[in-house]
């Protein structure tokens, strides 16, 4: 080979290793551009439900300072008075929709009463052996036994109440070759009863819904949900008397429940109640099962900006401290 042919195929090596080396730094360049948008993207949606959330909570705080026993209905109202896009107001949860132009995106977030569901921590035997009943299928042994290893979970003790295998909590969870014992503290969290011996995915998903471990531990008897209520009161005349009350009052909040201790009397003067009934209802309020306040709401919703989503749940107090607070990222 000559001396020019050797030139030229070094030449041509030279350019195209060049080539290769221009088109890879491009990809690499073109994947960081791609990567710090997605970066931007998802700290966008962070903001906006930041953002949401302080916005929300702060309507809280203001409701909250001026009427504490009747937030949850007052918050309804403000929303109503300022137009704001209200959805479902009967079932007590409010939409939020907002839009924001720095960050290029928007934001639905839906606001309800985490007080309208059953507190696992301050709920008694027979209303949960109940509930349980009512949305998994279980029999009344079966619905028994799950509810007494609720219970068990909970209190301090080591008992087992009911005496049919054994009458010591750890060792009914050690016979099944479990290798943890009862927790005996309170829930910190509802998917904790997954870990209760008895419980499998079918119960746990039939109550989810109707229960939470966040509020002051009283059902509010303005929101919760009839599924709720009806295993509470257990008396089908005093359900349908509530029910009345709650619908007759429904757009006139100032009517509705205001004070733990006038509940009783004020289903009286306005449905007329038995002295069976009565009885029953005044009983609830005392044990602290029923009240009319809320201090724990839920805000769930999504934020979309260009190409990424973000899904949020959260709940917060009256305070507004974040008692809970969950996000998720997707690229849509
Ligand atoms: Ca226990």
């Amino acid at each position: 080979m000559d001396k020019k042919g050797s030139i030229f195929i070094i030449t041509m090596w030279t350019v195209l290793f060049l080539s290769i080396l221009a088109v890879s730094i491009g990809k690499t360049a073109h994947m960081r551009i791609k990567f710090s948008g997605a970066i931007e993207n998802r700290n966008n949606i962070y903001h906006m439900i930041n953002s949401g959330i302080d916005a929300i909570s702060g309507e809280i705080i203001l409701e909250s300072l001026k009427e504490p026993v009747l937030l949850f209905p007052y918050v309804v109202k403000k929303a109503k008075d300022e137009q704001l896009k209200l959805v479902r107001a009967m079932d007590k949860n409010i939409n939020y929709n907002y839009s924001f132009d720095v960050f290029e995106g928007q934001l639905f977030l839906k606001v309800s009463d985490e007080q309208s569901k059953i507190n696992i921590n301050n709920i008694g035997y027979d209303v949960l052996k109940r509930i349980i009943k009512d949305t998994s299928g279980l029999d009344e042994e079966q619905a028994q036994e799950i509810s007494y290893s609720i219970i068990d979970w909970v209190d301090e003790d080591n008992e087992r109440p009911l005496v049919k295998v054994v009458s010591n909590e750890d060792l009914y969870y050690k016979l099944d070759n479990i290798p943890y014992k009862p927790k005996n503290d309170k829930f910190e969290a509802v998917e904790e009863l997954l870990l209760i011996k008895g419980m499998t995915t079918n119960v746990y998903e039939g109550i989810e819904k109707y229960i939470t471990v966040y509020g002051n531990g009283k059902v509010n008897i303005n929101t919760c949900s009839d599924v709720v209520l009806k295993n509470i009161v257990n008396d089908k005349t005093l359900f349908d008397k509530i029910k009345s009350f709650r619908t007759k009052y429904s757009n006139d909040v100032q009517n509705l429940f205001d004070n733990d201790r006038t509940i009783t009397k004020k289903l009286k003067e306005n449905m007329g109640l038995q002295p069976e009934q009565e009885k029953i209802l005044q009983e609830l309020v005392n044990q602290g099962i029923i009240g009319v306040d809320t201090n724990a709401f839920r805000v769930t919703g999504i934020a979309v900006s260009k190409n990424f989503l973000g899904e949020v749940d959260c709940v917060v107090d009256d305070q507004g401290n974040r008692l809970f607070f969950f996000e998720d990222f997707i690229s849509i």
